[in-house]
């Protein structure tokens, strides 16, 4: 049995994956992702090796992951849209033995090793994977530095998953419908992971549009995750068109996550679909670690207790636990099973994040209510930037700006948007007589990282605020803006 996946095969001719017309059951995702993993043998790749695979939201990319996974190897899921200077990075951190892609035509100048995602070769027979063994690394950015690659184990996707599916509920009825990136944790170790384990089904849409997502859960589906730009769009849809709010109303859940949730916006999805959407809160390096029950209260603001097993605390300045009700700040620090051993190649960063005694300090500042949910309020570095469910670092979207031959000086903050839930705004400081365009540097970015790390707000400035120390003011900016 994986420790995972279980035995998918026990499955049979279940419905695992549809994908616009096509659908694919329990027993053909088996064979496929066995045949994958014995490809993998042939080309040389071990249990424990690293393999990257561009994630297209396609069946093939579903069949490499799983298979990945089958085999033992640890996936390294790459943002389809990435720029070269990630990806390069992510390449040379991660040295995957392997890049796979559904698409591989579409990478070739940027992978030019690319193999294509093939599972028609003969099912391998597989060793059995330890729970321990790492199965998936994801790139997370920090304040400054390019992203940090987590390493996160099957176990502690297991442990989380089936947490998870206690407090909402999930069973092998459900069909979840996806449009998240294959690439960071919602998409992939929750939507595409959480169903399979579940034995359950899931339509994987091709793109996020509210149009698509409305059908689809017109269309069999139960169960949605979405991020709050999601749902925001959702609601400006429903709005306008009164059958898809009918459609979204008779899910049987509604999940939001990856960013908080305006209180305003959970008001406004209420009145629209009659249900309350469902909060749950994590990172990348702990997994989800607190979710609101099915059955239990969905307190507007609140992203529920912790789940089972896990333990959680709010730290004060003093580094004294706060108490339930009292209102007071705290850090989020957590501890268990689904909490991650540490980066890839960065002791110092895992040790910055781990403490002695094990907790995983998060950055997030929360209240405890008397009834034990988490109220996350804020973040302890102004650096990180959290767009439309992306995690951004400021600090890498200045450096890349940086490398443009126009800007002499650059200071990047999140400002709150409506739909994204903060937007990326850049204060440039052009070099004398340039004044590139802020399509341009937007460009840049987006071709140097990715396009979710572009400023959406670019602003030409004859020169920074700074305190005495030279210390850049980005309050001061953020109020400008
Ligand atoms: C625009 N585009 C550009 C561009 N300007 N591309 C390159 N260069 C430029 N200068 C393109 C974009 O690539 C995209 O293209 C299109 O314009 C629209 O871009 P957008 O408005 O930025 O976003 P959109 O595509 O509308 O997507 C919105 C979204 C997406 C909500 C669907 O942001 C999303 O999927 N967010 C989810 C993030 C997530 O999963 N986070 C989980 C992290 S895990 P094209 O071709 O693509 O249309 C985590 C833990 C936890 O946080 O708790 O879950
Ligand atoms: P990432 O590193 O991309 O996994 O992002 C993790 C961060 O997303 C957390 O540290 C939080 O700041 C934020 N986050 C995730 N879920 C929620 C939520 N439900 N409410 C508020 N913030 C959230």
């Amino acid at each position: 049995m994986h420790p995972l996946l279980g035995d998918l095969a026990a499955h049979g001719g279940k419905l695992a994956l549809r994908h616009g017309a096509g659908a694919v059951e329990y027993r053909q995702l088996d064979r496929m992702a066995r045949a994958h993993a014995g490809r993998l043998l042939a080309e040389g790749v071990r249990p424990g090796d690293r393999v990257a695979v561009w994630a297209e939201p396609e069946p093939a990319t579903a069949v490499a992951l799983v298979g990945n996974a089958l085999l033992g190897a640890a996936t390294v899921p790459l943002n389809p849209a990435l720029g070269d200077r990630d990806l390069a990075h992510v390449l040379r951190d991660a040295g995957p033995r392997l890049v796979l892609s559904a698409e591989p035509a579409r990478h070739l100048q940027k992978t030019p090793g690319v193999l294509p995602v093939r599972h028609d070769g003969p099912p391998a027979a597989l060793e059995p994977v330890a729970a321990g063994a790492v199965g998936l690394v994801l790139y997370t950015s920090g304040t400054t530095g390019p992203p940090k690659g987590a390493a996160i184990t099957f176990g502690a996707c297991a442990f989380d998953l089936d947490a998870l599916a206690d407090a909402w509920g999930w069973t092998a009825a459900d069909q979840l419908v996806h449009a998240l990136p294959l690439f960071h944790v919602h998409g992939l170790v929750l939507g595409l992971f959480g169903t399979l384990r579940r034995g359950a089904s899931l339509q994987l849409l091709p793109r996020f549009t509210p149009e698509a997502v409305c059908a689809a859960m017109g269309d069999g589906g139960t169960l949605l995750f979405a991020v709050p730009t999601m749902y925001h769009r959702l609601a400006e849809h429903a709005e306008a068109h009164a059958a898809d709010a009918a459609r979204l109303a008779r899910a049987r859940l509604l999940v939001s996550g990856s960013a908080g949730l305006p209180v305003r916006e959970n008001e406004r999805l209420w009145k629209l679909f009659g249900q309350r959407v469902v909060e749950r809160y994590g990172l990348t390096e702990t997994l989800i670690i607190t979710a609101a029950r099915h059955d239990g209260p969905r307190t507007p603001g609140t992203v529920g207790p912790p789940l089972p097993g896990l333990e959680l605390r709010l730290l004060d300045e003093a580094g004294h636990p706060v108490a339930p009700g009292s209102e007071a700040l705290g850090e989020v620090v957590v501890r268990g099973p689904s909490v991650f051993p540490g980066y890839l190649n960065r002791p110092d960063a895992t040790a910055a994040a781990i403490d002695a005694q094990g907790w995983f300090h998060t950055g997030d500042i929360a209240t405890l209510t008397a009834a034990g949910e988490v109220r996350i309020v804020g973040r302890k570095a102004t650096d990180l930037i959290k767009t439309a469910g992306y995690k951004v670092g400021a600090g890498e979207v200045e450096a890349a700006l940086l490398e443009h031959p126009a800007v002499r000086e650059a200071a990047v903050v999140g400002l709150p948007d409506e739909d994204l839930g903060e937007r990326i705004a850049a204060f440039v400081v052009p070099y004398e007589g340039k004044s590139p365009s802020p399509q341009e540097l937007a460009d840049h970015v987006a071709a140097l990282l990715a396009p979710h790390k572009r400023p959406r707000l670019v602003r030409l400035v004859p020169a920074l605020p700074r305190n005495a120390m030279g210390k850049v003011l980005k309050a001061e900016l953020a109020r400008q803006a």
